[in-house]
């Protein structure tokens, strides 16, 4: 944090407080002054000088030096605070405000690279437009400027008029980013944009607030990524990234409220609890109130705080002001740790066309015991065996939810004609773990016939999830009959929907469901035979998929969603087939990567061949690193793949590649490719029995910490799930947690994370 420099660029980071290691002040984010900043600079060592704000001055200091002089009328805390000084190239372009001012937009970076700016460039001017029509907000200097740097700890930072990126979250080509890396950029550009009103113009009172701009934030671009996208296919993803990410935290030592109560190091508290969780009370909110209400509500919060420090409860009283409704129970929401159980059990009475929904909500609080309720927004249906039983009402649902605001509470439907399968939570309408004994045969009904796309969806996972706990072929074969009715009928009208539908949960996931001494081996074997098991059955029609699917001989490559959704399935479809036959999947995905024509492809297909062990992985793997030996962000793909082989001798292999010359532990990227990739995405040998995972993180954390604690405090929180592992794998994580607590002048991140992890 504080100035420093990257690749020869000189770069400031000040959020959380970073700025009083520039210079002293009084470091609070409501503290709030105007800044005028000189910067004065060698010309040949840094002809571009960037501050905050407008350009109001530039001159010559002697021969060789120069100065640029920035002012920003706007008032913030010092956080939002940046500079930079370098040799950049840029792309920029005009934009013209809805109240007519005109905006030069640029985005700078290493020079050469430009051409990969434009996708950003584009991101910038759609994000602009968009707040403007989805929340009436428009820009307000007269430059907005992006800067990537190619050492970053996180994502971007919003500095005002001055965001400074990760240069991952920039840079693009088909040649070098995937889709995934498309749609990241987009989403990434939109948040850091967006915070100028959600954060800049209103910000924080104290750190404690941090889900008022970051939760507000995260909830805009996902609504900006959905409005640009497949809203049903972007929501998919933020609940998967919701349970893969902040379902474990909130379980685990790691959890804390939304809003936390107490801190020791806030940068340990930029959390997927605080990001995504924090999205989704602000999505509830909207649940709540219907769109109009949420959008007045956002309205009056702006005006009321523009220009201040404000609280959650600033945030609340908006809504409550232009809806005249009671917050004060949903406020619980960003005061409760842990995710809520939601059990439901069904009656129905065919003679009197009668059919009732019990609902219990249940989380445990300190004393084990449950608190207060929380207000739970539930959207539903009921699913007959021919569709949705529109002529079905309940006096307790209104526009398709019902407000669970009790411990228990029940509701009766009338006019419901057969027994009907419950869809609940759709859309995933609160954040919460819902507990429906569905057979898989209603399960499978939601699939084929429920209305709401999340749904299907999440029956589809549903009967995976059973079949990976409790593995069955009988059953496996039923559902893959069903799949295979599923993709005859809609395959090729939403393959990004159906490249969803055929991915199994994760590994993670269902070590998330059992309830205890998981082991990551047992969770993988099963997990693997049910692919293999699905590929087999499903292989025909897998294949005809992959044959309609591929792309015109000579067709451009476009990053929009259809054309990534079909790349897609296309992917998935392949990937299947190899789980069932791994002989021909692998000769045939050494073809597709022989003949991609972008990244995405080439990409899946070396993920797909990174499974199956034998020469073809190997030369694919070497081919790759000499191919792409100059794009240190293409090399960080090639190693997190490798990082993530479930194989005994993926350690060594890591071991190698430590030393392989595009791996530098200085460089987050590379850290986060190589180890965060082990840690986080390699369960089995992470968590290997001997201690080998272990003890490579804990090494790294170790040699990192005292050069960026905060890369190093965040690979510690991968040790945030031991106490669910079985016996003897958690008495090894406990063993590498005291080492690394005995490293003499531990970080402060490093230390906080490992008294609560051992807490
Ligand atoms: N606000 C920054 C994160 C700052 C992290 C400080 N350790 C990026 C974002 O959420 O937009
Ligand atoms: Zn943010």
């Amino acid at each position: 944090m504080g100035l420093y420099r990257s690749s020869g660029v000189y770069c400031t980071q000040c959020e959380a407080d970073g700025f009083r290691r520039i210079t002293y002040f009084l470091d609070r984010p409501d503290v709030m002054a105007v800044y005028t900043t000189r910067i004065e600079a060698d010309r040949a060592e840094a002809p571009v000088l960037l501050g905050n704000g407008n350009l109001v001055e530039t001159g010559s200091v002697g021969a060789d030096r120069h100065f640029a002089v920035w002012h920003d009328p706007h008032p913030k805390p010092a956080y939002l605070f940046a500079l930079v000084g370098g040799r950049l190239g840029k792309v920029e372009t005009r934009f013209t405000t809805m109240d007519g001012r005109p905006v030069t937009c640029a985005v700078y970076v290493e020079p050469g690279k430009e051409p990969r700016a434009d996708y950003a460039l584009d991101a910038v001017i759609r994000s602009m437009a968009w707040d403007e029509t989805a929340f009436g907000r428009a820009y307000d200097l007269d430059v907005f400027n992006v800067v990537a740097v190619s050492d970053f700890n996180m994502g971007a930072m919003e500095n005002k008029g001055l965001n400074i990126f990760n240069d991952k979250y920039v840079l693009a080509s088909p040649e070098t980013a995937t889709d995934g890396d498309y749609a990241a950029i987009e989403a990434i550009i939109a948040h850091e944009y967006f915070h100028n009103w959600s954060g800049n113009r209103v910000t924080c009172r104290d750190w404690f607030q941090l889900c008022l701009k970051e939760g507000l934030t995260v909830f805009r671009d996902q609504e900006f990524s959905s409005d640009m996208r497949s809203r049903p296919v972007h929501r998919i993803g933020e609940v998967r990234s919701l349970r893969a990410r902040q379902f474990p935290e909130d379980a685990g030592p790691l959890r804390h409220p939304v809003r936390p109560r107490a801190y020791a190091e806030i940068n340990n508290f930029y959390t997927a609890t605080v990001y995504d969780k924090g999205a989704e009370i602000v999505r509830m909110l909207r649940t709540l109130l219907g769109a109009e209400a949420f959008r007045a509500g956002m309205d009056r919060y702006y005006a009321d705080n523009d220009g201040r420090a404000a609280t959650v409860e600033d945030f609340l009283a908006a809504f409550a002001a232009v809806s005249g409704r009671d917050l004060s129970a949903f406020a619980r929401w960003y005061e409760r740790p842990g995710t809520p159980r939601l059990a439901v059990t069904a009656t129905y009475d065919p003679a009197a066309g009668r059919y009732a929904l019990r609902f219990a909500q249940s989380l445990p609080g300190e004393a084990g015991r449950d608190g207060p309720p929380l207000v739970i927004p539930v959207a539903l249906g009921l699913v007959g065996a021919s569709g949705p039983l529109t002529e079905a009402s309940s006096p307790d649902v209104r526009d398709g939810v019902y407000v669970l605001d009790r411990a228990e509470a029940e509701i009766v439907f009338e006019g419901v004609s057969e027994e009907p399968v419950p869809s609940l939570l759709r859309d995933f309408s609160a954040p919460v773990r819902l507990d429906l004994p569905l057979s898989d045969t209603q399960s499978m009904r939601l699939l084929a016939q429920d209305s709401d796309p999340f749904n299907r969806w999440q029956a589809a996972q549903d009967v995976s999830l059973r079949l990976i706990l409790d593995p069955d072929p009988g059953r496996a074969d039923a559902f893959a009959a069903a799949l295979g009715r599923f993709l005859d009928d809609e395959a090729l009208a939403d393959p990004a929907f159906a490249a969803l539908v055929l991915a199994l949960p994760s590994e993670g996931e269902a070590a998330d469901a059992v309830p205890s001494d998981v082991d990551p081996d047992a969770i993988h074997r099963a997990r693997h035979d049910l692919r293999a098991h699905l590929g087999t059955a499903l292989r025909s029609r897998l294949e005809r998929l992959d044959a309609a699917l591929a792309p015109a001989a000579g067709a451009a490559y476009s990053p929009d969603a259809a054309s990534a959704g079909r790349r897609s399935l296309r992917n998935a479809a392949l990937d299947l087939v190899a789980a069932g036959d791994p002989e021909a999947g692998a000769a045939r995905a050494a073809e597709r990567l022989a003949g991609a024509t972008n990244m995405t492809d080439r990409l899946a297909a070396l993920g797909t061949l990174a499974l199956i062990p034998g020469e073809t992985r190997e030369t694919a793997l070497a081919e790759f690193a000499a191919r792409y030996a100059d794009e240190p962000l293409v090399l960080d793909k090639w190693f997190a793949i490798q990082a993530q082989i479930p194989e005994a001798g993926t350690l060594e292999r890591i071991t190698r590649l430590q030393s392989h010359p595009a791996f530098t532990i200085t460089n987050p990227n590379r850290v986060r490719a190589l180890i965060g990739s082990f840690a986080f995405g390699n369960p089995t040998q992470f968590t290997r029995k001997d201690g080998g995972g272990f003890s490579r993180v804990a090494e790294t954390v170790a040699v990192l910490d005292s050069a960026n604690p905060q890369v190093a405090a965040r690979l510690l929180t991968a040790f945030g799930s031991w106490r669910r592992l079985e016996k003897s794998r958690a008495a090894k994580a406990v063993e590498m947690l005291n080492w690394i607590k005995a490293i003499p002048g531990l970080s402060r991140d490093s230390a906080d994370i490992l008294a609560r992890t051992l807490g």
